[in-house]
């Protein structure tokens, strides 16, 4: 007889606990040996998912348990990701929300909630951190239980099963008063209700790819569930599209998960989330069959991209001084090949002028971390302002608008609800417990560019701000933008600790002394809101020099670190970021003030 097998993914809103589940899950599945030092999320095994601290690709691990297979995927929470979890949705049966026992449903709880419900899989709902003071869990559950409503759940999935969990320690309970001793209730509880994968292998074998990744050895590999049938090594395959057009292909090696390993398997089944190399030119939502007469399975659909900017060679002064990798050619291959794995992302390689191309991604998040990426692999390049993709529908114009909950301390509720009104959001909630106010906005993504930093200095960084991806709706009309002006370096050369001093009076600065700096480049923020160049080089003149006194001290304000992410929120329509290995640079696209003039 046939191992039973169980396919679930893990959901939530981003750092509701995910990834900490699954370490618990691994744990219990003894995919650890007795002495082993285990890392916290050791899912998250990429660099910048290790330095972020969250999830950013899906991924597949599996365990046994009472001698059935589960198969678990976790998913990344943070909105820019959204469309690594709606592929995956396809490879299981049914899904584990996650909620904070605290902060209950969130924008991207709704966002892949709504996502679960409309592929029609049952969702297991578990209570989260419900060792926090603050927790609520009955509270959230009632929340949870609104929010199925308000997503038009059928009255079978309103029914849905719930429990609790401390993820950070690795247990879980049927109810909060129950003993938390390990984590096997939590596995109970997914043989009792996520359904057992199908396992048709009577008929020919159909596959589907949800998530592509590269191997260095194997090539491209594709990792989806086998829908039906069965496949062995080396066997000559069909590769459908969506639209019925097909190509042959041979399958060179076949993979289970055990744990967070790919096994090699001579053959794999129906049911089974499997890992296939061989196919150099699969692509995600095309089916791979043995029968050339097949049926296609349906097409996966994602949300389209909502923020675009352009990738340049980098033409600043600097240029090529810090990149190994400079050519327009060289990024245009590069992007090329982010094309074969990151689903969400497309790249119009024509539409810009020359030497750019223009990449459109979910967020500010996903091209940063693709423009990071990059940039650690020895790309230099330069981009520009993000700007939010519009889309014709109908021959009207619509625009991308997300979902907004703030949560800020409650003196500060009037001065964000102005901050969000000037930038077109409208109010749908608002609620204020123990000084804390609760607010819901609609707003075009639009009004949200730019406005983190805002937020951070009226809030002094005791709010919190999530935003996801709700719907396209016609174009809201103009959004004021404030005034923000640049401090602009007019001269080449080292920066002199003198000419800083004097000038950090005008606005933050985003340099220190004894650094490089070229005509055209941003220095600084300039408090008044209008550009201005200055001197940033200038030495103390020699005649001035006093013999002594305090007064001589010179007391340099530190930096603003500007990060890839803080540089993009930044920068304006006439600005670039330069990203090399080792430099984040902002200049003016006019490098000359004269020309910036006849450009106005
Ligand atoms: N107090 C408490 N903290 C927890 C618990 N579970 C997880 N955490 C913490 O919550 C934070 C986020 O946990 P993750 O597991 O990375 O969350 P995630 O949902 O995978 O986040 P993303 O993948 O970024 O969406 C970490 O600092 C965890 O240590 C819990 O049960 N109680
Ligand atoms: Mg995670």
């Amino acid at each position: 007889m046939k191992q039973e097998i169980r396919n679930i993914a893990i959901i939530a809103h981003v750092d509701h606990g995910k990834t900490t589940l699954v370490d618990g899950l691994l744990k219990a599945g003894g995919v650890f040996s007795e002495h082993e030092e285990v890392a916290t999320c050791v899912m998250d095994s990429n660099d910048q998912e290790k330095e972020r601290g969250i999830t950013i690709y899906a991924k597949n691990a599996a365990i046994t348990y009472n001698d059935t297979k589960i198969n678990i995927v976790d998913t990344p929470g943070h909105a820019d990701f959204g469309s690594e979890v709606e592929r995956v949705l396809k490879t299981v049966d049914a899904t584990i929300l996650v909620v904070d026992a605290y902060e209950g449903p969130m924008p991207q709880t709704k966002f892949v909630l709504k996502k679960s419900l409309e592929q029609g899989k049952k969702v297991l709902v578990v209570v989260n951190k419900i060792d926090k003071d603050s927790a609520r869990p009955k509270w959230v559950i009632d929340q949870v239980f609104d929010l199925f409503v308000k997503l038009g759940a059928t009255d079978e999935q309103l029914d849905f099963p719930y429990m609790y969990s401390v993820a950070r320690d690795g247990v879980a309970m049927k109810e909060v008063e129950d003993e938390r001793k390990d984590i096997t209730p939590l596995l109970d509880f997914i043989l009792e209700h996520v359904p057992a994968a199908p396992q048709n292998v009577e008929t020919d074998f159909r596959m589907q790819p949800a998530t592509l990744s590269y191997d260095n050895f194997l090539g491209r590999i594709a990792v989806g569930r086998v829908h039906e049938g069965t496949m062995k090594v080396n066997q000559t395959i069909t590769i459908l599209t969506p639209t019925g057009a097909r190509r042959t292909g041979k399958i060179s090696k076949l993979f289970t998960f055990k744990g967070m390993q790919r096994v090699p398997m001579e053959e794999v089944s129906a049911g089974d989330i499997v890992a296939i190399a061989g196919l150099g030119d699969v692509f995600v939502g095309e089916t791979i069959t043995s029968n050339p007469d097949a049926e296609p399975l349906p097409a996966i659909d994602v949300d389209p991209p909502s923020l675009a900017m352009y990738f340049m060679v980098n033409d600043s002064p600097f240029a090529g001084k810090e990149g190994k990798y400079v050519t327009s050619r060289q990024i245009r291959d590069r992007l090329e090949k982010e094309l074969e794995t990151n689903v969400g992302l497309h790249v119009e390689f024509d539409s810009g002028s020359g030497d750019s191309m223009k990449v459109l991604g979910r967020g500010e998040m996903h091209l940063a971390v693709l423009i990071e990426t990059m940039r650690r692999e020895g790309f230099e390049l330069q981009v520009s302002q993000p700007e939010v993709v519009f889309r014709d529908i109908d021959g009207v114009q619509h625009e991308p608008i997300e979902n907004v909950t703030i949560s800020v301390p409650e003196e500060i509720g009037g001065k964000i609800i102005e901050m969000m009104s000037t930038r077109k959001g409208q109010m749908t909630n608002m609620k204020t417990e123990n000084s804390i106010t609760n607010l819901e906005f609609e707003i075009p993504m639009r009004g949200l560019l730019g406005i983190r930093s805002n937020f951070i200095i009226l809030t002094k960084g005791e709010g919190t701000m999530f935003s996801s991806f709700a719907k396209m709706a016609p174009h809201v009309g103009d959004i004021e933008k404030r005034q923000v002006g640049s401090l602009i370096s007019g001269e080449n050369g080292t920066t002199t600790g003198y000419s800083l001093w004097k000038l950090q009076e005008r606005g933050p600065l985003f340099i220190g002394a004894a650094l490089e700096v070229y005509e055209g480049m941003i220095i600084g923020e300039h408090n008044q809101g209008t550009d201005l160049t200055v001197n940033p080089i200038k030495g103390k003149q020699l005649t001035n020099v006093r013999s002594s006194g305090a007064d001589d001290a010179i007391n340099l304000v530190p930096p603003v670190v500007v990060t890839l992410e803080k540089s993009l929120e930044y920068i304006k329509e006439d600005e670039y970021v330069e990203v090399t290995p080792s430099s984040i640079r902002l200049r003016k696209k006019h490098l000359k003030e004269i020309d910036r003039k006849r450009d106005r």
